[in-house]
């Protein structure tokens, strides 16, 4: 049987009363914009898109060339179909208003639009990660406030992939759904429906560098993962890391696994690498919808009410079992007072 397509599920969704018409517009007009930044991302060198843009994000890091180009397309996309009231990136300091001359909507959307963008060079997988709000009720001109909301308010996240296929892989809080881009046809067919992460599993990712800077409890969760059959797991554990997130939670949602970027001492100012509200909640409900689990090491990030709109959090996501021992040994450390 021929698969569905993005826009017949979306169909599908409205009619059994899961979404409004304006949510099934905001995610057409994002996987458009994906589907834009997939044919940019595919071109490489040829695209004349590859290197530094020569600028700095808010964060203070270097922007690509395609990161710039990526957010521009989601923005310009996304600024008149009338579906939303504000916009907000990764890549920009404030939110961004719609423009006067369009119509507003109910809904805010949230995203990070190139992710693992160090990684585009070298012609390794990149993506795009997005979230959806709802505009709280009476605000009309949405700034940084409206925005601050628990990850448990999300109405959509979701994510696309930008490797050997094009992925786009979205839950509306009932469940998973990838699809696939064809690039033929340009459309977005469902290849997988209701993802599950197993509960168990034997592959971790993590940046191993930074092991000298981990916390003590994180420090004996990898010690015993490395020690393998030998030690108190009593079985070896294998390891991948791609440096995009998207790429590692996607192999996480396909075959199990556990991704985290933990606390580190290294900037003890900073509590981790990854951002709350473009990178930790939109995956952190789609991995919950698929029956994993995502917490903070010590509390779940989607109870998480945001201080700020670039707020870094420590993340540890995937097969439930495993995010919950690691979770586990970071309390049972604060409950006898071990110094960090
Ligand atoms: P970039 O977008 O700057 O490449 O960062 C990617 C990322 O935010 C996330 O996608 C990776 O999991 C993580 O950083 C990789 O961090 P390390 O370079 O410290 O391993």
């Amino acid at each position: 049987m021929k698969p569905i397509s993005l826009t017949q599920f979306l169909i599908e969704q409205q009619r059994e009363g899961r979404i409004n018409a304006d949510l099934r517009l905001l995610i057409e007009v994002v996987a458009r914009a994906c589907k834009r930044i997939s044919i940019a991302v595919g071109k490489g060198a040829l695209g004349g898109v590859l290197g530094s843009a020569g600028t700095e994000n808010v964060q203070g890091e270097t922007q690509k060339k395609l990161d710039v180009l990526s957010n521009e397309i989601l923005l310009e996309a996304n600024a008149w179909g009338g579906h939303l009231a504000a916009l907000a990136s990764e890549e920009m300091d404030d939110p961004h208003p719609i423009p006067d001359r369009y119509p507003k909507g109910e809904y805010l959307l949230v995203f990070d639009p190139l992710d693992g963008s160090s990684n585009i060079d070298v012609n390794i997988s990149v993506g795009t990660i997005f979230s959806v709000l709802r505009c709280p009720e009476g605000v009309k001109n949405p700034d940084e406030k409206a925005f601050l909301q628990p990850g448990t308010q999300q109405v959509a996240a979701g994510y696309a992939v930008y490797g050997s296929s094009t992925v786009l892989v979205l839950t509306l809080g009932d469940g998973v759904h990838q699809f696939t881009l064809d690039r033929e046809q340009g459309n977005f067919p469902l290849t997988h429906s209701r993802l599950r992460i197993p509960e168990d599993t034997s592959e971790f990712a993590i940046n191993m560098s930074n092991m000298r800077h981990w916390e003590p409890p994180m420090r004996r969760y990898i010690e015993e993962l490395l020690a393998g059959k030998t030690g108190p797991r009593r079985r070896d554990f294998n390891m991948r890391w791609v440096a995009s997130m998207v790429a590692d939670v996607h192999r996480i949602l396909t075959r199990g696994g556990i991704f985290i970027y933990p606390r580190d001492l290294k900037d003890p100012g900073k509590p981790g690498k990854l951002r709350l509200m473009y990178e930790a909640n939109p995956m952190a409900f789609i991995v919950e919808q698929a029956g994993g689990a995502a917490t903070t090491g010590r509390e779940r990030i989607l109870d998480i009410t945001p201080a700020q709109l670039h707020q870094r959090v420590p993340v540890f996501l995937g097969s439930k079992n495993e995010v919950e021992r690691v979770t586990g040994y970071h309390l049972a450390a604060d409950r006898a007072g071990e110094p960090a």
